[in-house]
């Protein structure tokens, strides 16, 4: 017999997948990791790297205290000595230099992490910088632009109806390596074999025959950077063919006839040497699109960092939504989150803002009080006013992760003063003062607000905390809250930052917070108490919005929204408390055009910006002629995690994965054999690893994946040390940027071979 206390159930923090897991435990060890199969999305499905969750946990590197930067090396200080610290450093140079002079950098696991994800917000306030930089830029930025400027909303993210789909275009997206982004559904390939069973097709555009590709019906390979001409050729030939039906939204979609204005020279056969695809194949992905009753288009990472990620990923929304895919079973759709991001953020009045300000160096645009991540060197770097003196770091690993990765070590070591969030001392913290660490993730309580709002099917789950933390540790909550009520200026005229919000915030915890939030949306309680719910979140986050427009949101978003009526199930933490394995909330519903933002209710399908950057796309390729050098592109593989799985052992034990897959006419025209060492350069910098000669990827084309480098001095990683590889982003260009918006460019870059 199980002794029932020994197993807990929660949800993984590492990936978008949510994946259910079941924790056998004993006297505080881990005894197994396993697949909960009684989770409503996951349904047991896991992928190696739960794992790692205990590997972090028991980890001897892993910071568990406060450490502190001297003569002689770290040292271990309390929390008290570490925010003394911090005040006695931090706050004379804002004094000195303005608030500006303090920036922040945000990393992607705060994403996966409520307590962190709460506390941004007033904390961000409360440092009151421009110079805010995030993980954002150097990945969703595009989709974010997207779901502003058609939508109304940043954060109204389309997610594929892939349970539902006959036909699942795939483009420039690996979900079988990353588990999905922009579309929280573990199992894919489960999910993938079903499309197929079912009589449907899965395609995928790739320059590199990936895991998806080789389960896919068919595979294409595309020339890095050239997603833009593809797309807006599979426009053209939409209206070319008169196959453009907007189905049911066609009411709500305003200025369909400049899209088709805006196409009209890119037929199949004028992108067909740019992009390496035929002009026929071209032509069968449009008219497929447009006659399978269920169908969608779906793209990432590969289509947004690339020099026209922005247009890339707007013309695939287009698309969607002229082939009436858009809020349609099997197509694109919304959910309706337990937590409506999307609504809480538009109660607060911020639904999102693009270039209302530019970066001082590069003349960037922010997106959302955000400068792109790419700038963050150069504005340390730069003298003059403005110039950035100290950083926060949070749940990043920017000199690993962020383009021209070398150049932004260097403006670490520059800064006057350096703080770290995070538990361990690697490639970006090892420039800070002091690191704080946070509990371990089995340490803290876990919902995810922010994955569940891009999940494939309505879902909600509530994890305890595994292990009970050291009575000195702190969250990230915690930490924050702490440098909130630091780093705030004394007389702050809004409500973030003032010493009455932290007290309240720091006497309800992440976890009342997320009650709250749970007991006003959608599926929360009776009307009456969703009202009071609703009443103290206001307290909580609102600074000064007219009484009426709030009054109005704030009833769409509780269960007395006229949509939200049939939703109702009397959600709140206590429920999901009792509900270890999560509650399904049902499959995606269509909801426009209710949930459209803009106040014309229309979605707007054709915002300039877009139709202005043709002209950019159209100068840069005229002059591209027959590239000579080869073209490098990234890659994800299931057993790392970005920068930060690297010292788990039982992740890495197989040999070291940081090689370059090269084609083999490539290989022989190099002389190159798999296992040869080889020098490889860009414009940007040079670094050495081994080929692996392969035929999977596209001639010309070259692939290594990102987040690898960890033999820098001073990094206390043992297990990744033993077999750190390089850093791709020392590779990367932190001024070939897509200008539109400022997201980095991870693909087609060019480079030069050297065997060694
Ligand atoms: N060339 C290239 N570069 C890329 C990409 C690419 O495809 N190619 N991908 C980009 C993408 S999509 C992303 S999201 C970024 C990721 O880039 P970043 O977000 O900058 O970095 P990560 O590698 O995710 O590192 C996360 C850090 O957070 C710490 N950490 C983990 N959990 C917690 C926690 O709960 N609290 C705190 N305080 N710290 C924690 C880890 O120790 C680690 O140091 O990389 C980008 N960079
Ligand atoms: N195992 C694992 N899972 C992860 C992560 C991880 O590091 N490891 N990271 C997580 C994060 S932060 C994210 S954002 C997601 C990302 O999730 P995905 O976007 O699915 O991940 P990638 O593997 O980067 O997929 C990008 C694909 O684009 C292709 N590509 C490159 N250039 C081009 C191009 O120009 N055009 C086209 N059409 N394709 C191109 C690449 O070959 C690659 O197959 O994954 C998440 N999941
Ligand atoms: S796919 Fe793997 S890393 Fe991602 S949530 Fe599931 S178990 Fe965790
Ligand atoms: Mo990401």
């Amino acid at each position: 017999m199980e002794n029932k206390d020994n197993i807990h159930f929660r949800t993984c923090n590492l990936c978008e997948a949510m994946c259910g897991l079941e924790i056998r435990h004993r006297d505080n060890r881990i005894l197994s990791i396993r697949g909960d199969k009684k989770d409503p999305l996951s349904q047991g499905y896991i992928c190696p790297k739960a794992l790692a969750l205990q590997d972090i946990h028991e980890d001897p590197d892993r910071l568990r205290q406060p450490m502190k930067k001297t003569d002689h090396g770290w040292v271990p200080i309390t929390w008290n000595e570490a925010f003394k610290e911090i005040k006695t450093h931090l706050r004379p140079l804002q004094w000195r230099y303005g608030r500006d002079a303090l920036g922040v950098y945000i990393g992607n696991p705060t994403v996966h992490n409520h307590g962190a994800l709460l506390a941004l917000l007033p904390l961000l306030g409360a440092l009151g910088t421009r110079k805010r930089f995030s993980a954002t830029s150097n990945d969703q930025l595009p989709h974010m632009l997207v779901n502003l400027k058609l939508f109304g909303h940043q954060a109204l993210f389309p997610v594929p109806d892939i349970d539902h789909t006959d036909l699942f275009i795939c483009l420039g997206a690996n979900p079988m390596a990353s588990n999905g982004s922009l579309m929280s559904a573990p199992d894919m390939r489960k999910r993938l074999k079903a499309i197929q069973n079912r009589g449907g097709e899965v395609i995928v555009i790739d320059p590199r025959k990936t895991e998806t590709a080789k389960l896919a019906d068919q595979h294409h390979f595309i020339r890095p950077g050239t997603d833009a001409l593809l797309l807006l050729s599979m426009v053209n030939v939409l209206f070319h063919h008169q196959l453009v039906n907007l189905g049911r939204l066609q009411p709500y979609v305003d200025d369909v006839d400049l899209v088709e204005l805006a196409c009209q020279s890119f037929t199949p056969e004028s992108v067909a040497d740019s992009t390496g695809m035929s002009p026929e194949v071209i032509r069968d992905l449009a008219l497929g699109l447009a006659k399978t009753p269920k169908a969608v288009l779906y793209s990432r990472m590969g289509t947004s960092t690339q020099e026209f990620g922005a247009l890339s990923t707007w013309l695939v929304n287009v698309l969607n939504i002229i082939t009436g895919h858009m809020d349609q079973r099997g197509g694109m759709m919304f959910t309706k989150p337990a937590v409506d991001l999307a609504e809480i953020t538009a109660l607060t009045g911020d639904k999102g803002h693009f270039d209302r300000y530019r970066s001082r160096v590069q003349k960037l645009p922010e997106f959302s009080d955000e400068l792109p991540a790419a700038t963050l060197a150069e504005e340390i770097l730069t003298p003059g006013s403005g110039q950035m003196r100290a950083l926060i770091t949070f749940a990043g690993n920017p000199v690993l992760s962020s383009p021209n990765g070398k150049r932004l070590d260097k403006a670490l070591s520059q800064l006057d003063y350096m703080i770290s969030v995070d538990f361990y001392l690697n490639e970006t913290s090892r420039h800070a003062n002091l690191i704080l660490p946070p509990v371990s993730p089995l340490e803290r309580s876990h919902y995810d607000i922010g994955l569940n709002a891009v999940a494939v099917r309505n879902v909600s789950k509530y994890s305890a905390p595994l292990f009970k933390p050291s009575k000195q540790a702190k969250t990230d909550w915690d930490i924050m809250l702490e440098l909130m009520r630091i780093l705030s200026p004394r007389s702050v005229a809004g409500k973030f930052g003032s010493t009455a919000q932290y007290q309240l915030l720091k006497a309800l915890g992440p976890d009342r917070v997320l009650n709250l939030l749970l007991q006003s949306g959608p599926y929360g309680l009776h009307p009456g108490k969703a009202t009071r719910a609703i009443q103290a979140l206001f307290d909580l986050f609102n600074d000064a919005l007219p009484q009426r427009s709030q009054l109005k949101r704030a009833i769409r978003l509780s269960p007395f929204g006229e949509q939200n009526r049939t939703l109702v199930k009397g959600l709140s933490l206590d429920v999901l408390k009792n509900e270890r394995h999560g509650i399904d909330l049902g499959p995606l519903q269509p909801c426009l055009p209710e949930r459209i933002y803009h106040d014309n209710t229309k979605i707007n399908i054709a915002p300039k910006i877009f139709l202005k950057d043709l002209s950019r796309l159209q100068q840069t390729f005229k002059k591209e002629q027959d590239k000579e050098p080869l073209i490098l592109i990234g890659r994800r593989d299931v057993q790392s995690n970005n920068s930060w799985l690297h010292n788990s052992a039982r992740l890495q034990k197989q040999n070291n994965r940081c090689e370059l897959l090269i084609h083999p006419r490539d290989a022989e025209k190099h002389q190159l054999t798999s296992g040869d060492l080889i020098e490889i350069q860009s414009s940007t910098g040079r670094l050495k690893l081994p080929v692996c000669i392969s035929d999977d990827l596209m001639p010309g084309v070259v692939c290594m994946p990102h987040g690898w480098g960890h033999n820098r001095s001073g990094v206390a990683l043992k297990v990744a040390g033993q077999n750190p590889g390089a850093s791709m982003n020392d590779l990367t260009d932190a001024e070939c940027v897509d200008r539109l918006c400022g997201t980095s460019v991870f693909t087609g870059i060019e480079v030069n071979l050297n065997r060694i």
